[in-house]
């Protein structure tokens, strides 16, 4: 057969927005060329493992390349998140009018089979391992069934998993290849739809399948850029965690991943993490407002008194945090805006991520907010995290959707970005942990990172307007700081050249 796998593209229902993790600033002006998107994705690669060698594939992610949709292809498997449902159901309808079968996967379809439906002939709501290849045996026989689902106490251990087929996607067009070491999560966030895909426990691989994987991704990337380890929280272990990176650290890898505020007790963790090359951590804060954190049933490692302390102790440390938070709570009011842009200038977050609620399906606040009637429509293609689709309750819609952009704004103008880098880089300067030439490279990435979060920022509208002349003047800084780098930069690669000769 032949059998082509796809990730789409989102649809963009407004061609001048930006979304954070497009790094469109990053591909087009800070002339890192050859990369058009920043993870990829890996259930291609996943799936690849598991397909007979019998089978001709094609592995598409359409946000580095487009659909050959000459090809006609017998199957089509389909992954998505609901931000890409609209692409991918589209993409499905084609597909199918062509005469090819199509099944799609992932959390999306897991959480709307019926919806689904409609656009496929069947649906996989479990993990690839687990039904993929009954799936392409029933394609064979002609006995594709509709839904194929595991029970809770059948999902797949980590440790047989097939390594996946990295080398069958364009490694070279991504930021960060992706690569993952455990699933699920016990934890109750009522946004969430990690619990409720992946299962209410860890499943981890052994360090030692974990290194295989490294070194098979590190191989079939040809480079030793960043990876992403897409582990919901890399702390929630800390034990294995730090078996992990002590295996780590001879593989020389620089890596990013999500974590929670844990391990800022835990200074053994964290050196271990940055000797091994982890130096940039997600870190889901949500809100600053502990009313809110009680009623989203946050993770209790999250203790908003000491969230100043522990920040303090994990950046100083020569770590970049890229800073959730999250507005729209129902316990959120007006204030919540300036409260949290304050927070985050104050607290020098490397790289806030600021977001909306959104009642991504499946989860409980979804069930929540349908049991109110307060979802205002499903067209995916919304659902980005920027924009508003529920009522909220403590403000109107309006107020929710300008109150968000004022406020990541905010956070990235040049005055708040300036302050955050100086206030950064003066922990770092005393305290990091890492070399001065690493440090040296981070700060430039950090800066790039900032300017490409601002254009995101701003391609929305504008509700923040602050002095024009103190922007300028800012700006300038900021710019001369970049520029100063890059030459200290040069000069360490000149003299690190010239020690190799
Ligand atoms: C890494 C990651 C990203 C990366 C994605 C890189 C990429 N190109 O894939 C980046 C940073 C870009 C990202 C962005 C966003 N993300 Co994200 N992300 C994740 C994270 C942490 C890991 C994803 C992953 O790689 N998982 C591992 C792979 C293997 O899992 P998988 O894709 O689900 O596939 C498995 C199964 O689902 C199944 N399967 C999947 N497809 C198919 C198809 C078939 C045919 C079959 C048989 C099986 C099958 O088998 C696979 C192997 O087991 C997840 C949380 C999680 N644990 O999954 C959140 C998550 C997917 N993200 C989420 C969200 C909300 C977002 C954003 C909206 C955030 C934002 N506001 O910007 C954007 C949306 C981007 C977009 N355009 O869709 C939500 C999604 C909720 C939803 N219903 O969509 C999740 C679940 C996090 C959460 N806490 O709820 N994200
Ligand atoms: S701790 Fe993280 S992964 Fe777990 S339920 Fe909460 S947000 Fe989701």
């Amino acid at each position: 057969m032949k059998i082509m796998l796809i990730s789409p593209k989102r649809d963009r229902w407004d061609s001048k927005r930006y979304e954070f993790w497009e790094f469109a600033f990053m591909r087009r002006v800070a002339g890192i060329g050859l990369r058009k998107y920043t993870g990829t994705p890996l259930a291609l690669p996943i799936m690849a493992s598991l397909i007979p060698e019998e089978h001709k594939l094609y592995v598409i992610d359409e946000n580095v390349e487009d659909i050959p949709y000459d090809v006609e292809p017998d199957l089509v498997l389909l992954t998505f998140f609901t931000t890409s449902a609209t692409a991918g159901y589209r993409i499905a309808d084609r597909f199918r009018a062509q005469g090819s079968i199509v099944v799609i996967g992932g959390c999306h379809a897991a959480m709307t089979v019926d919806e689904t439906l409609e656009h496929a002939d069947a649906v996989a709501t479990a993990e690839a391992e687990a039904v993929l290849p009954q799936i392409i045996k029933d394609v064979e026989t002609g006995n594709l069934e509709k839904i194929y689902s595991v029970g809770n106490m059948n999902r797949p251990s980590m440790d047989n998993l097939p390594t996946p087929r990295w080398d069958l996607l364009k490694l070279d067009s991504y930021f960060y290849p992706s690569i993952q070491t455990m699933r699920g999560c016990p934890f109750l966030c009522e946004f969430c739809t990690v619990r409720v895909h992946w299962g209410n426990k860890y499943r981890t691989k052994s360090i030692e399948k974990v290194v295989h994987d490294v070194r098979c991704l590190t191989k079939a990337m040809g480079r030793k850029g960043f990876m992403l380890i897409v582990d919901d929280d890399i702390a929630a272990d800390r034990k294995r965690s730090k078996e992990m990176f002590r295996a780590l650290a001879s593989e020389k890898i620089k890596w990013l991943s999500q974590g929670s505020i844990a391990m800022a007790n835990d200074d053994e963790f964290l050196s271990l993490m940055i000797n091994c090359g982890g130096t940039r951590i997600i870190m889901g804060f949500e809100t600053i407002s502990g009313d809110s954190l009680a009623e989203m049933k946050k993770n209790p490692a999250n203790d908003i008194k000491n969230y100043p302390k522990n920040i303090l102790k994990i950046q100083s440390q020569g770590v970049a945090l890229v800073g959730a938070f999250v507005f729209g709570f129902d316990h959120d009011k007006k204030d919540c805006f300036e409260e949290t842009t304050n927070f985050i200038i104050e607290n020098n977050i490397a790289l806030p991520q600021l977001f909306i609620l959104t009642p991504f399906p499946g989860t409980a606040l979804t069930k929540k907010l349908q049991l109110e009637g307060r979802i205002l429509h499903t067209d995916w293609k919304y659902y980005t995290g920027s924009v508003v689709n529920f009522i909220p309750k403590n403000m109107t819609c309006q107020e929710l959707q300008e109150g968000y952009y004022k406020a990541f704004q905010k956070v990235y103008s040049y005055k708040s970005i300036y302050l955050r880098m100086q206030g950064l880089w003066d922990s770092w300067d005393r305290t990091a942990k890492r070399r001065k030439e690493d440090l040296l490279r981070e700060k430039i990435d950090i800066l790039l990172m900032n300017k490409n979060f601002r254009a995101v920022a701003y391609s929305y509208d504008t509700c923040y307007f602050p002095d024009i002349n103190e922007e300028a003047h800012y700006k300038r800084k900021l710019n001369k700081m970049l520029q100063s780098y890059l030459v200290e930069n040069k000069v360490y690669e000149e003299n690190a050249a010239m020690m190799a000769v």
